[in-house]
């Protein structure tokens, strides 16, 4: 295989990086196509593009098959450009290497390399085994990960990506004394959320927030405030709920919590000392796990999520308390905070639980990746600096 930097690529008819890009872009429309990786394909000729192709959903054909079907004939001798390595299983679907080869294209440009074992280098390796050259454009490696940033993360550690979600006051307080938290935030900020749900594989709470808020943790595609055509891209995608996963060590969930529903996609972790909670819905699986005093064991939850459930990524929705757990155990890769321009009051509780810290060299570091308004709410998405301090 041959790897291209930016660089050395100025004397080509096509422009490849903006092709890579563009491939990017379509993959990116696709809120989820878990758990499978969501994958852009543009095939060019020397005429120009004439096929382009997104996954749409797990189940549904790859990209690069979608874009072979709109060339048709066009394929033979082109040049593909694909954000990850063509597949070369039979997995819901055929390998998209194969029908490459069929369709007699000349030249296969990645962005990624696919860390599925069944696929990883053999996608590349059958396509050069019948003179097709694969050409690996380094220079996108990291936005191909960052595209499948859950994915790659279940395929390399088995652990899905967790994003924690909070909302605050001003003044940096969730809830009141009394634990009334609805709602901190304004609509769009709460839109926002729906967004983040669609794109999780699993929305993690406490029993906490199931006893106290009792909330479904659904996404309501008629709150997403979605564009016409990301609704259309969407479409297939939004017909799958993600998981709801109660961590609930002692099994004290009621039946008749609303987030249960008829049951279908909930999970319950409990410890495996406690007894399973009693009533609950026949199709809600409950899963016992090791736990302590503080609850049911994080790292444990994960793993069990990622290899259990093909879970990418997870948003932990839940009260501050095991929030803080999450960011204290180092399992936080995203932390996104809207904050709202009120004040709560210093009896309110803190956005984050802990105390006695002297210095502030030692205390948890976040990089901010992202500012941006919704209404009259700022979301700030912050990258966790574990292990870093000043
Ligand atoms: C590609 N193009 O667009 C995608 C790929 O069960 P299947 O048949 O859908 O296969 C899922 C696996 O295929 C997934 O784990 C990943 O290795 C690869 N995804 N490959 O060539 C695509 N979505
Ligand atoms: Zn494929």
């Amino acid at each position: 295989m041959q790897v291209y930097s930016n660089k050395a690529l100025s004397q080509e008819i096509i422009d490849w990086p903006v092709t890579m890009q563009r491939a990017l872009m379509l993959a990116a429309r696709v809120m989820s196509a878990a758990p499978n990786p969501r994958v852009g394909c543009v095939i060019v000729c020397a005429e120009g593009i004439v096929g382009e192709g997104w996954h749409s959903a797990a189940g549904q054909p790859h990209a690069e098959i979608e874009a072979l079907r709109m060339a048709g004939n066009a394929a033979r001798n082109a040049t593909v450009f694909v954000t990850l390595e063509p597949c070369a299983h039979h997995g819901r679907t055929g390998p998209c290497a194969d029908a490459l080869i069929a369709a007699g294209v000349a030249r296969v440009v990645i962005a990624g390399i696919d860390p599925n074992p069944a696929v990883a280098g053999k996608g590349i390796a059958r396509l050069e085994a019948v003179g097709i050259e694969v050409a690996h454009l380094v220079d996108f490696e990291a936005a191909a990960q960052s595209l499948n940033r859950g994915y790659f993360k279940r395929r390399q550690f088995g652990r899905p990506w967790v994003t924690c979600k909070l909302a605050m006051s001003i003044d940096g307080r969730t809830a009141l004394a009394n634990g009334t938290s609805k709602w901190i935030t304004g609509g769009e900020a709460r839109a926002d959320v729906q967004r983040l749900r669609a794109r999780s594989c699993a929305i993690v709470t406490g029993i906490a927030t199931v006893l106290f808020d009792d909330p479904s943790l659904t996404v309501r595609p008629a709150e997403l405030q979605l564009s016409a055509e990301a609704q259309q891209v969407n479409a297939l995608a939004l017909r799958r709920q993600p998981l709801r996963v109660i961590l609930d060590s002692k099994g004290r969930v009621p039946a008749n919590a609303r987030i249960l529903g008829d049951g279908t996609g909930v999970k319950v972790y409990i410890g495996r000392e406690s007894q399973a909670p009693s009533g609950l819905p026949a199709a809600v699986q409950v899963l016992p796990v090791a736990a302590n005093r503080q609850g049911v064991d994080l790292l444990s939850v994960l793993e069990s999520l990622a290899s259990d459930f093909e879970c990418n990524e997870i948003l932990v929705e839940a009260g501050s308390t095991l929030s803080s757990a999450f960011i204290s155990a180092g399992l936080v890769d995203e932390l996104i905070v809207y904050i709202a321009p009120k004040l709560l009051g210093s009896d309110a509780r803190a956005l984050f639980e802990a105390s006695g810290l002297t210095a502030l060299t030692t205390a948890p570091q976040f990089e901010l990746a992202d500012v941006e308004r919704f209404g009259n709410d700022v979301r700030l998405t912050l990258h966790p600096q574990y292990g870093k301090s000043d």
